[in-house]
């Protein structure tokens, strides 16, 4: 292999990793962001370069290569793992495809990202799962896309719990909440379609806040109460290309809603904390509303993602008079992620957690390390998302999550 160039007292040049991207709608964007942007804020030990992104359509996946700075285009993802100037495959396309990409590219040699939930099965899941472990002894290295876990407030809150900072926990209290299906009108896409999605809110939205909980509280959820609803059961169908989240035309036909859309549980952790979830796209009014709260013996503990750059902590152990909630402003260089960024009070956005997970990955496959969260964690949180729906099935029955 060449050696990188190096001029006199010049340091040396890190070694690529080129990224191979397949997708290029929402997620894609947000994940071209991440990369493009990673290499030029942190300090990292490789270089990450855009190498190719991958979509059906011939001229949209051109003009997303365009616009989001990868070098090449592809219109089918086996070119794509096929070609030798891509080292990590970066999946970002609706759930049905994620199995079949990401053992395809573990297996043709890649590293690989792939967005949430990691699939849309437990099946489907463990599959993943083995190929992921039969890599790894090659020295391939896989992670699926949580990146709630890397806003720093929710970082910071699980330092917290783990330092012991609100005490044994009694409570976690999630909601995901947005609001775009309220109009019944809005069609027919891939997400509320099974086939495509495996569930609705439940794996859209209701995966991030199982991860989340998880990781902040330091423990996996053992059982599940559920239910779940359908509001609108026959939408239009959509008559154009999808962008995003947004409505397009209907060409006059309609069908069946095919996912719930909302999904609440309680559950219980091993600890003895108790836990509650709701995930709903019908909340009008509410945008991106993603809050979490804990509730432990000394202390509590709140998030919202609408409030990203702050945390709400109560030290229950300070005398009653002058306790109460205090907002800390997560922009401090100690706090996770922020020495590389502003000065303190400049705070960041949502785009940034993309950032965050691609220097993690960057740093775990630089080490040879498992990135976290693994495929088996992404396997974990499909089984929980399971218990769920077999629980609502049920009328709520109390469901053990399979281990
Ligand atoms: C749509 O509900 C969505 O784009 C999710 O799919 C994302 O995971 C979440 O980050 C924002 O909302």
């Amino acid at each position: 292999m060449a050696q990188p160039q190096q001029s006199e007292g010049a340091e040396p040049e890190k070694p690529p990793l080129r990224v191979g991207m397949v997708g290029y709608a929402f997620m894609g964007a947000a994940h071209s962001q991440g990369w493009r942007t990673v290499g030029r804020v942190f300090d990292l030990p490789r270089r990450p370069v855009l190498a190719a992104i991958c979509g059906r359509d011939g001229a949209a996946v051109r003009a997303a290569a365009d616009r989001h700075g990868w070098a090449a285009a592809e219109t089918d993802w086996r070119a794509l793992i096929a070609r030798d100037d891509v080292d990590l495959v970066d999946i970002c396309t609706p759930g049905d495809s994620h199995a079949e990409i990401a053992v395809a590219a573990l297996a043709a040699g890649k590293h690989v990202l792939c967005e949430k939930p990691l699939a849309n099965s437990v099946e489907e899941a463990e599959d993943m799962v083995r190929a992921a472990e039969t890599a790894q002894e090659r020295g391939q290295l896989a992670m699926v896309g949580f990146n709630y876990r890397r806003v720093p407030a929710t970082a910071l809150a699980r330092r917290m719990v783990a330092e012991g900072r609100i005490g044994r926990l009694r409570h976690v209290r999630v909601t995901y909440l947005q609001d775009w299906l309220v109009d019944p009108q809005f069609p027919l896409t891939w997400r509320l379609r099974r086939e495509h999605a495996g569930s609705g809110s439940l794996g859209d939205l209701g995966a991030h806040i199982v991860d989340l909980a998880q990781y902040v509280a330091g423990e996996q959820l053992a059982g599940v109460s559920a239910l779940t609803e359908t509001f609108v059961r026959e939408r239009p169908l959509p008559g154009g290309a999808v962008q995003g989240l947004s409505a397009v035309s209907a060409d006059g036909g309609t069908g069946r809603v095919t996912v719930d859309d909302a999904a609440l549980f309680t559950a219980r952790f091993p600890s003895g904390a108790i836990a509650s979830f709701e995930a709903t796209r019908y909340a009008t009014g509410r945008k991106n509303a993603l809050r979490l709260e804990l509730n432990g013996e000394n202390g509590s503990l709140a998030f919202d993602l609408e409030r990203l750059n702050e945390l709400s902590y109560h030290d229950g152990t300070e005398p009653g008079a002058h306790a109460g909630f205090r907002r800390i402003l997560v922009t401090e260089p100690d706090h996770p992620y922020l020495d590389a960024w502003w000065p303190p009070g400049h705070g960041l956005g949502y785009e940034h957690t993309f950032v965050h997970q691609a220097r993690d990955l960057v740093h775990a496959i630089h080490e040879g390390r498992q990135p976290e969260p693994s495929f088996a964690d992404g396997l974990q949180v499909q089984r929980v998302l399971a218990a769920v729906e077999e629980s609502a099935e049920k009328n709520s029955v109390y469901t053990p999550i399979a281990v």
